[in-house]
């Protein structure tokens, strides 16, 4: 009689469905009406929370696990079925040969920018990182400090800037949603507010969060309680799969087809790098008709990154599919097949030949609509992955819970389009795509040690920002070095092998493609930036002409200011890294990179007047 009519109902629905005593535990022993009532509401309530979370309600989820978890019990092989090959794809390479041009990528990309739409999965906590914030306020680098978020956002907003350059049409607006969960929501709200917004317009930035799942203790799906607590169940993080029910769920796909948009971009957190592919995966998209397409890179074998592979049915071809194995499934998988020599380099290349998967999405929005809209609702396939106490798998050395990927929604397409569903993925060189922060400085450390040349932490994630400017101005006839051979070019700080320098920022609003990158630098008379340099460049209307840098340099222009630089010789102490003094204690946002950054002296160009300026060999910016 204490409970609510949602909590009674909940409870009652939990005996009901309970023929094997699995949740015995929970809804049994309660002591007599006046004692710990309280106690009873809180539990009552809490079920009922975990059936309006999970379509189907907390019956389904834990039918859906009492399955999984028996097949996992008796080692079912998930992919006994298959076969795993290497699936055949698109390359593009910046600066070298792939099986399209880049340049005609980027152009069909930029054609396809203005129906393009952003979704951030951002529910993750940061523990491998040693972070105990939002990974998305984590500094990209130390020259700009901006931060994940911002970057990304940045990037957005320079996508829609051009979008409507090309077309003239002033009405293209580019939304982000971001999926927070639980542990990231306040924090994020958090960093948006402060930055108000980053100057985005609110109905812009939409957040949707993630719910939890329930935890469970046994091989039968018994629900594990909140330690001594009888009267609350531990709840676990779902996965990232969680976002394609979250989008249908909260009316955003319909919204987005009704505005007309054509492709939904998926990004994760912390790899700063990824932004580059994005306009010309979009371009491959269009011009293949891929209904998703996966953003990949060369991966290193044994690497903590999935791996495409296009998974053959032994016996029935309708069921085969391209699709991401899991890192910690495909060593076993390639074990028992073929060679049996599992997650191994190809001697030739010297990387898996399965492409690597970055796991930025892109997905046509007419049919991820019509599969959302089918039986499952966008909820992908889950898995479990029990930790168990020893080889008779039965007891768990802590509780699990069902998990879900976003990148496992070809299964959905599969099962609403059949064949017709189409999807595939473009490969990009690492240096210009992928270099995620995700480890631990103590974890990097060991990876490189270990002859493991991708440590992921935040300070290769940094250096490799650097390296990618200077290969982009490099390629754009600028005279820089390029520093980025782990033998011979890189020094270690921290113990992580990062670029001596030149350390070149250029701002998503200086340039976002390799056309604007030739535009603005490319016919330059002379640009020249000595390997202790530091440079920022910022401004849509901002050109190279006549520039030499021996120091550290800064120019950042508003949207309408026009500025051709034209002469400028900076020479002056510069920035240098500075490494941590093991005596010390460090915040940690420090002490995860480090090294911090000593700005000595910067010649520094702040222009946001609209007009046209040129900077001069007296290093003056006059209004012409
Ligand atoms: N995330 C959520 O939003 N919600 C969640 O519940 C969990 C995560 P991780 P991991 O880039 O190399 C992925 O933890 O294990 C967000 C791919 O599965 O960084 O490294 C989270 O905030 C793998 O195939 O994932 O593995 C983050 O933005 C490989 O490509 C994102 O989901 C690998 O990334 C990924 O979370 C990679």
């Amino acid at each position: 009689q204490v409970l609510s009519e949602r909590g009674r109902r909940s409870v009652v629905n939990l005996v009901e469905n309970d023929t094997d005593g699995a949740q015995a535990h929970v809804y049994g022993g309660w002591p007599a009406a006046g004692s710990e009532d309280e106690g009873k509401k809180q539990l009552a309530e809490q079920l009922a929370d975990l059936d309006e979370s999970y379509p189907g309600g907390l019956a389904a989820y834990l039918s859906k696990a009492k399955l999984l978890l028996k097949e996992s019990a008796d080692a079912v092989n998930p992919f006994e079925e298959y076969e795993a090959l290497v699936p055949e794809g698109e390359s593009l390479s910046f600066d070298g040969e792939g099986t399209m041009p880049f340049a005609e990528a980027e152009q069909k990309g930029i054609e396809a920018m203005a129906g393009a739409t952003f979704v951030l999965v951002a529910g993750g906590l940061g523990e491998r990182l040693g972070y105990s914030g939002i990974k998305l306020s984590l500094e990209t680098n130390l020259c700009t400090n901006t931060n994940y978020l911002e970057l990304y956002v940045r990037y957005i907003q320079a996508m829609e800037y051009l979008a409507r350059q090309k077309t003239g049409r002033d009405d293209i607006r580019i939304p982000l949603v971001i999926m927070t969960s639980g542990d990231t929501d306040p924090l994020t709200r958090q960093l948006l507010k402060d930055n108000n917004n980053y100057g985005r317009d609110d109905d812009l930035i939409t957040i949707v969060t993630q719910d939890k799942v329930a935890a469970l203790k046994d091989g039968s799906a018994g629900l594990a309680l909140e330690g001594d607590d009888r009267w609350s169940i531990q709840t676990k993080p779902h996965g990232h799969g969680d976002v394609h029910h979250l989008l249908f769920r909260e009316g955003l796909v319909d919204k987005w087809e009704k505005e007309g948009k054509s492709h939904v971009v998926f990004l994760q957190d912390t790899n700063a790098l990824v932004i580059n592919s994005v306009i010309p995966t979009l371009g491959v998209s269009v011009a293949k008709g891929f209904h998703m397409n996966s953003i990949c890179i060369p991966r290193l074998a044994g690497e903590a990154a999935g791996a495409i592979t296009r998974l053959e049915h032994k016996s029935d071809p309708n069921k085969s599919l391209v699709i991401n194995v899991e890192y910690n499934q495909l060593d076993p998988l390639l074990r028992s097949q073929g060679d049996k020599k599992g997650d191994v380099p190809d001697p030739n290349t010297g990387y898996s030949p399965f492409p690597g998967n970055a796991n930025n999405l892109v997905l046509e929005l007419g049919a991820y609509a019509k599969t959302l809209r089918g039986e499952d609702q966008g909820v992908v396939l889950e898995f479990v992955n029990p930790k168990y106490k020893d080889d008779t798998r039965t007891e768990f050395k802590k509780p699990t819970r069902l998990e879900c990927m976003m990148q496992d929604i070809p299964k959905l397409f599969q099962k609403e389009m059949g064949q017709e569903a189409n999807i595939g993925f473009t490969m990009f060189d690492r240096w210009f795509t992928f270099s995620p922060a995700k480890n631990a400085l103590e974890a990097g450390v060991e990876a490189v040690d270990n002859g493991n040349s991708a440590p992921g932490t935040m300070s290769s994630a940094e250096s490799d920002k650097y390296v990618q400017n200077q290969r982009k101005l490099k390629f754009a006839s600028a005279d820089v070095k390029v520093n980025e051979d782990p033998a011979t070019e890189l020094v270690k700080v921290g113990g992580i092998p990062v670029t001596p320098g030149p350390r070149i920022m250029l701002c998503p609003a200086f340039a976002i493609t390799q056309e604007e990158i030739l535009a603005k630098v490319g016919g330059a008379e002379k640009c020249t930036i000595s390997e202790r340099s530091s440079v920022v460049l910022e401004g849509h209307n901002l050109n190279i002409k006549n520039l030499e840098v021996d120091g550290a340099l800064v120019i950042r222009c508003g949207d309408d200011t026009h500025v051709t630089v034209d002469g400028l010789k900076v020479e002056n102490k510069g920035w240098e890294l500075a490494e941590l003094d093991p005596s010390k204690e460090y915040e940690e946002t420090v002490s995860i990179r480090g090294y911090t950054m000593s700005k000595h002296e910067t010649a520094e160009y702040v222009l946001t007047e609209p007009g046209n300026y040129v900077i001069g060999a007296d290093g003056e910016a006059k209004k012409v």
